[in-house]
């Protein structure tokens, strides 16, 4: 929560006895009043001061508005100072434009600090669609927007709209930045994430009705257009009552268009309107036959249009609330879900909150939910689940869009793929699992394939051939081969999640470059009194609990004849939930040359490895990128190639021995780029091994190498550090110590050399945000943003000079 004052420098609000108050001086602790018109700048968020991105100073980004057909073009600066990105525009097919998916490391490399990109591509298909960061976990802290694709031809059966609101839900994770979380998960640590040091408890996992978990990482808070309440012990009492919650004007006897947008890097939210039905006419920007429900259960990555129609006469407030899918307790004890909400405000409607609760469900009113994860809740919840393929297409959408059959009655081909967690070594004590695709980590490569030509395509990739992949878990760049399938057939794709395990989840899959029909979707068996799963799908064999290669369990079924699949009027997604222990059927043409990423939309297993390419079509039938399309790699040089360099140094002495530097630096960071300058070096006729970014070279991308090579001139105790924003900061130095030739003669023996490396240390921020809060001149509020104890002032050297800008928190030795 920061506002910008008229000349433009950021200062911190802080809270007092229940108020939003602005700081006013930064040598005092002096607080002014929030206007209403500062409130609407500031991006409150749910309270607590975090690094998060921004996209034009807008958080979620700005909505692009468009019709179908036309080329839309955005222009994207990084003004960041470290990360690297790139912005998928999700949902949209990409046809003719494949490097234009911003699928990073396959459609294209990311945009560097101060590099811009232009992505130029036709808006296709309509609906309500989204951009967001594929870059990491980067989307989860605000590189995100909604992407409208108004039709050309309106809608014929629908009443009139009034309004159309736009909704982009997502959970908030007030403790950690996606770049810590990022971190956290490559580590397996997630599960522990809540505070590392159990102050109070131990987080738990949490699981959903059928015993499935859910809770994986723990529920902060829960944002709508970017904004929300943190709820302690997920009660109905906000943290902080007096935080903006985002509000929908409406009047009486009217209808409105909701597109509501899961941007969520993890959690599926179950959506309602306090006494107020939502008819679902579209799903992932495809028109469905309207379908009334009480609430939609939306996974990352899926979108959901309804209808809203208002009450006769009403001036009240009424909640839009939404619950992530935890219910249980790992002991299944009922628990709290966790709730992100907003307001529905009638015409003369009080300016408070609403009083309003969700409808109950009875025998009598039972609820009717659409997507849910499972089969059905228990008995006693009174909850009807609906699944998305008992959804239908419209007329019109399947006379656009047909659904893909067998041509002149030949099988269609047919992939089984099992999203599920499995180990190297599944008889160790303790397996280490990995979320995987039929066992195969996704491995990113080092060049994107969709814009990368000649031999280095081939060696930016680590082949699965090359490995056995069938016995158990490899790492590999995993490709679903549609190379030798004729363009223009169709194909069907299983999708299930099946593993032995207890941690085992639904998956919501996007396909890019794809729309898809969902043929048909089945959940595991249940028991109906208690919702736990008895079994799962018997319809599907696995060669062992591994399942690397499941197959269907009746041999008539394979090639396309599974019975009871919808091809009249299926509906049209491109992002589809896995239920765990159940399995869904999908079919699409290929009718799109290119690479396209397949992928579970949380976030976490996708940067772990579920994640595979398709490659579709041969690569003469891909369109070529434009001219000038940037290229990255990795920069290995041999010792051959510096023998023109050596001669340089060397000069006349070649008879004399010269010490040569040579680091290969890899970056296995997943947003960060660096440069290692070799504080000290002369670097003689090497300028370009300096190691500064920008200067005398370009940073080294995300799974990236470079190797220095030069000369170790002059001797002396120097050092290396990354020299790109202030990531040094964090930890990437050490000691470079070039040992003279010739002792010294006038000291005496000395017995060993000790080395010191001294260093502040910052305990509250990493370098990131300490880098932002400097660009945001907020360093002198940065000690405690809300003034908690009491606000700090700047000290002084003896002489009356200002000294400490920043606060000193630690300092470490070694
Ligand atoms: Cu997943």
């Amino acid at each position: 929560m920061v506002y910008s004052d008229e000349k433009g420098y950021a200062k911190p609000i802080v809270i007092r006895n229940g108020t939003l108050l602005k700081r006013s001086s930064y040598n005092k602790e002096e607080f002014k009043l929030l206007t209403p018109k500062e409130l609407e700048q500031v991006l409150t968020v749910d309270g607590v001061y975090k690094l998060l991105f921004s996209i034009n100073g807008e958080f979620p980004g700005p909505p692009i508005v468009v019709y179908e057909g036309q080329t839309i073009e955005v222009l994207v600066r990084n003004h960041l100072s470290n990360e690297v990105f790139t912005v998928h525009w999700h949902g949209m097919h990409q046809k003719h434009t494949p490097w234009m998916d911003g699928a990073s490391m396959v459609s294209q490399c990311p945009i560097g600090p101060g590099q811009s990109f232009m992505y130029r591509f036709k808006a296709d298909p309509a609906g309500t669609h989204w951009y967001h960061a594929h870059q990491g976990s980067m989307r989860g802290d605000g590189l995100a927007g909604p992407l409208i694709v108004l039709p050309r031809k309106k809608r014929t059966d629908l009443t009139r709209v009034e309004d159309d609101f736009i909704i982009v839900i997502q959970e908030w994770s007030r403790n950690k930045s996606s770049l810590e979380n990022h971190e956290i998960h490559a580590w397996n640590m997630h599960l522990y994430a809540d505070d590392f040091n159990c102050t109070e408890s131990c987080y738990i996992v949490t699981h959903t009705t059928d015993g499935t978990s859910m809770g994986i990482e723990p529920f902060h808070s829960g944002l709508i257009n970017g904004k929300g309440h943190h709820y302690p012990d997920k009660t109905e009492t906000p943290l902080v009552p007096v935080l903006p919650l985002e509000i929908f004007k409406v009047k009486p006897n009217k209808n409105y268009r909701f597109r509501i947008i899961n941007a969520a890097t993890f959690v599926s939210f179950r959506l309602s309107i306090d006494e107020h039905l939502l008819r679902v006419i579209a799903m992932d920007g495809h028109d469905v036959e309207p379908e009334a429900v009480q609430s939609v259960v939306i996974a990352s990555g899926e979108r959901y249009d309804v209808l809203v129609q208002t009450k006769m006469n009403s001036r009240k407030n009424f909640f839009i609330r939404a619950e992530s899918m935890e219910l249980k307790s790992r002991y299944q004890d009922p628990i709290y879900p966790g709730v992100v909400k907003a307001i529905l405000r009638y015409k003369d409607a009080p300016e408070s909150l609403p009083d309003t609760t969700r409808q109950e469900c009875t025998r009598e009113n039972a609820c009717k939910v659409i997507n849910c994860p499972n089969k059905l809740y228990p008995e006693a919840d009174h909850v009807d689940c609906f699944s998305v393929a008992n959804l239908r297409s419209t007329q019109e959408t399947i006379n656009s869009c047909a659904v893909p059959v067998s041509q002149n009655g030949e099988r269609i081909r047919e992939d089984f793929l099992n999203f599920h967690f499995t180990a190297a070594n599944p008889e160790s004590p303790n397996p280490v699992m990995k979320a995987t695709i039929n066992g195969h980590v996704f491995t990113t490569p080092t060049c994107p394939p969709q814009s990368t030509y000649g031999t280095k395509a081939s060696s930016c990739i680590n082949d699965c051939n090359k490995q056995e992949c069938l016995k158990h878990q490899c790492s590999c760049t995993h490709f679903l081969n549609y190379e030798n399938t004729s363009l223009g057939s169709a194909v069907q794709l299983v999708l299930l999640s099946r593993d032995g395990l207890q941690g085992a989840t639904d998956h919501p899959i996007h396909i890019h470059g794809h729309s898809f029909h969902v043929l048909k979707t089945v959940y595991p068996e249940l028991d109906p009194t208690t919702g736990l799963v008895t079994n799962f799908s018997r319809d599907i064999e696995c060669e062992s609990e591994t399942c690397l290669k499941p197959r269907w369990s009746s041999k008539e079924w394979a090639g396309g004849n599974l019975p009871n699949l919808n091809l009249r009027n299926p509906p049209l997604k491109d992002t589809v939930v896995v239920p765990r222990g159940g399995y869904v059927v999908l079919r699409f043409y290929l009718d799109n040359p290119g690479y396209w990423f397949l992928h579970c939309h949380m976030d976490a297993h996708q940067m772990e490895g579920m994640t595979l390419i398709i490659k579709e079509g041969q690569r003469i039938f891909h369109p070529k990128p434009p001219k000038g399309f940037p290229s990255c790699g990795e920069f290995t040089w041999s010792l051959n190639d510096y023998k023109d360099v050596r001669i340089a140094i060397l000069g006349n002495e070649t008879t004399r021995r010269i010490v040569m530097i040579e680091v290969l630096v890899r970056n296995h960071l997943s947003n960060e780029v660096f440069t290692i300058h070799w504080h000290g070096m002369h670097q003689k006729h090497t300028p370009w091994m300096d190691g500064a970014s920008m200067v005398s070279q370009c940073p080294i991308g995300p799974g990236q190498s470079f190797i220095y090579r030069f000369k170790a001139d002059p001797a002396g105790n120097h050092w290396y550090h990354a020299q790109q924003g202030s990531m040094r900061g964090d930890g990437l130095v050490g000691p470079l110590i070039v040992l003279p030739r010739q002792k010294r003669t006038d000291l005496p023996r000395i017995e060993d050399i000790f080395i010191i490396v001294i260093q502040e240390w910052n305990s509250n921020k990493s370098s990131h945000e300490n880098h932002e809060i400097h660009a945001w001149k907020m360093h002198l509020y940065a000690k405690d943003f809300n003034c908690t104890e009491s606000c700090y002032i700047v000290t002084h050297t003896t002489d009356g000079n200002l000294m400490g800008m920043e606060p000193f928190h630690s300092g470490l030795i070694n």
